[in-house]
C-alpha cells in the first residue's frame, strides 16, 4: 500500500547544487538561475519531477548548478532529448536551456519541430547575442554590422528574432523577459511553467565579456521606460516615462503615437494574448528598437492547444488496446530481412 505524503516545504536553497558555478562574474546568467531557483519552489512539485536539459554553450552548464535532475546533451540538440523525456515520461516537469547560438543556429530545425508539435516542455532561450562559450564569434542573433573575431568587417548575416520564429512555428506561449528585471522573471518563469504545451521564453541576457552592453537600451532606468512596453492582457500598449504614448495599428503597421493630440487610449492596439490568430502576437514580435518601436516584454501568446504527448500517448495506448503490446525485436525481424557479411 502507498501512502501520499504531504511535500516537504522547498526554498530556493534546496535547488541550489553543490558545484561551484564557472561563469564569468557579472554574466546575466546568475540572475535567470537565481530567479529559476525561487521559482521552483512555487511550483508545487518534487525535486525528482523536474528534468532541465540543454544543449552546448555558458547558458548550457545550467542543469549543473541546479538541484534537480538534469542533461547537458550535445549541441542544439536539447528539444530532440527532451521530446523523448517527455513523451516516455509525461509526469515530469521538462525544461530546455539554451543560447541564441545553440538553439538557432545548430539547433534550428529541433527547435522548430519541439514548438510546433506542441510538446509540454519550458524552453528558455537566453539570447545574448553572441557566442560567450567559444569567445565571442557572431551568433544568429547578432545585430547586422556587428564586428566580432569572426566578422572582422561586420557581420552581412540578416539577424534572427526568435520570438518571430516561435510564433512563426505557432508556440501556443511565448514570452520575453530582462536578466535584470528580477520581478519581471520570476513572473514570466512562473507562467511558463504553468503553461500546457510548448512554453518559449526570450531572456535579453548580457555576456559582459564578449557582448557587454547589447541590451543597455532595455536595461538602462533613464531609457527603459521608452525603449520596452510591459505587455498586459487586455490592455492598451502604453509606454514612456510619463505613460503618455501609444501603439496604434496604421494599416498592417504599428505606429508609435502620442497620446492626448486628439488620440485617446480606445485609438490604441489592445494586447489579446489569448487570440489564436498568431498574427498580432508577431507584428509584436517585429517592432524593435532599432526600427523607433519599444521593445514588448511579457507574456505575447498564451493559447490553449492539443498536446504532442498526450496525443502520442493516446495513439500507443489505443495501438497496444488494438494489437497488444509490441516486440521490438519481432518488428526488427518481420518482412524481408538479410545479413550483410
Ligand atoms: C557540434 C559542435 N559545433 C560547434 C561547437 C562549438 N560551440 C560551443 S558553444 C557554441 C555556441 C554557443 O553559443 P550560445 O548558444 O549563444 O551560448 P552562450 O555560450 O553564449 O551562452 C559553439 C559554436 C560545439 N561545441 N559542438
Ligand atoms: S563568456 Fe559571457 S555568457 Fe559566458 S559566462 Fe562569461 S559573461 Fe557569461
Amino acid at each position: 500500500m502507498s501512502v501520499d505524503l504531504p511535500l516537504p516545504v522547498l526554498t530556493p536553497n534546496d535547488f541550489a547544487s553543490d558545484q561551484d558555478v564557472r561563469w564569468c562574474p557579472g554574466c546575466g546568467d546568475y540572475s535567470i538561475l537565481a530567479q529559476m531557483k525561487k521559482v521552483m519552489p512555487t511550483l508545487g512539485l518534487p525535486k525528482e519531477k523536474i528534468v532541465f536539459i540543454s544543449g552546448i554553450g555558458c547558458s548550457s552548464r545550467f542543469p549543473y548548478y541546479m538541484n534537480t535532475y538534469g542533461m547537458h546533451s550535445i549541441h542544439g540538440r536539447a528539444p530532440a532529448v527532451a521530446t523523448g523525456l517527455k513523451t516516455c515520461r509525461p509526469d515530469l516537469q521538462v525544461w530546455v536551456i539554451t543560447g541564441d547560438g545553440d538553439g538557432l543556429s545548430i539547433g534550428g530545425n529541433h527547435l522548430m519541430h519541439a514548438i510546433r508539435r506542441n510538446m509540454d516542455l519550458n524552453i528558455v532561450l537566453f539570447n545574448n547575442r553572441i557566442y560567450g562559450l567559444t569567445k565571442g564569434q557572431y551568433s544568429p542573433t547578432s545585430p547586422a554590422g556587428k564586428k566580432t573575431k569572426s566578422t572582422p568587417m561586420g557581420s552581412i548575416d540578416n539577424p534572427l528574432h526568435p520570438l518571430s520564429i516561435a510564433i512563426g512555428a505557432e508556440a501556443t506561449f511565448v514570452a520575453r523577459s530582462i536578466d535584470t528585471n528580477i520581478k519581471h522573471l520570476a513572473e514570466t518563469l512562473k507562467r511558463a511553467a504553468d503553461h500546457r504545451g510548448t512554453a518559449f521564453v526570450e531572456v535579453y541576457q548580457n555576456c559582459n565579456v564578449f557582448n557587454d552592453g547589447a541590451w543597455n537600451y532595455a536595461k538602462d532606468r533613464n531609457t527603459k521606460a521608452d525603449t520596452t512596453l510591459e505587455l498586459e492582457h487586455g490592455k492598451p500598449l502604453i509606454f514612456g516615462k510619463d505613460r503618455d504614448k501609444g501603439i496604434r495599428l496604421n494599416g498592417l503597421e504599428p505606429e508609435v503615437v502620442q497620446l492626448g493630440s486628439g488620440i485617446a487610449e480606445d485609438d490604441l492596439l489592445f494586447h489579446d494574448e489569448r487570440s489564436h490568430e498568431p498574427s498580432l502576437a508577431y507584428l509584436l514580435s517585429r517592432m524593435r528598437y532599432e526600427d523607433g518601436y519599444p521593445e514588448p516584454i511579457g507574456v505575447f501568446r498564451a493559447v490553449e492547444k492539443p498536446k504532442y504527448d498526450d496525443m502520442i500517448n493516446d495513439q500507443i495506448e489505443e495501438a497496444t488496446k488494438a494489437h497488444g503490446i509490441g516486440d521490438l525485436e519481432k518488428l526488427f525481424n518481420a518482412g524481408e530481412t538479410w545479413e550483410v557479411e
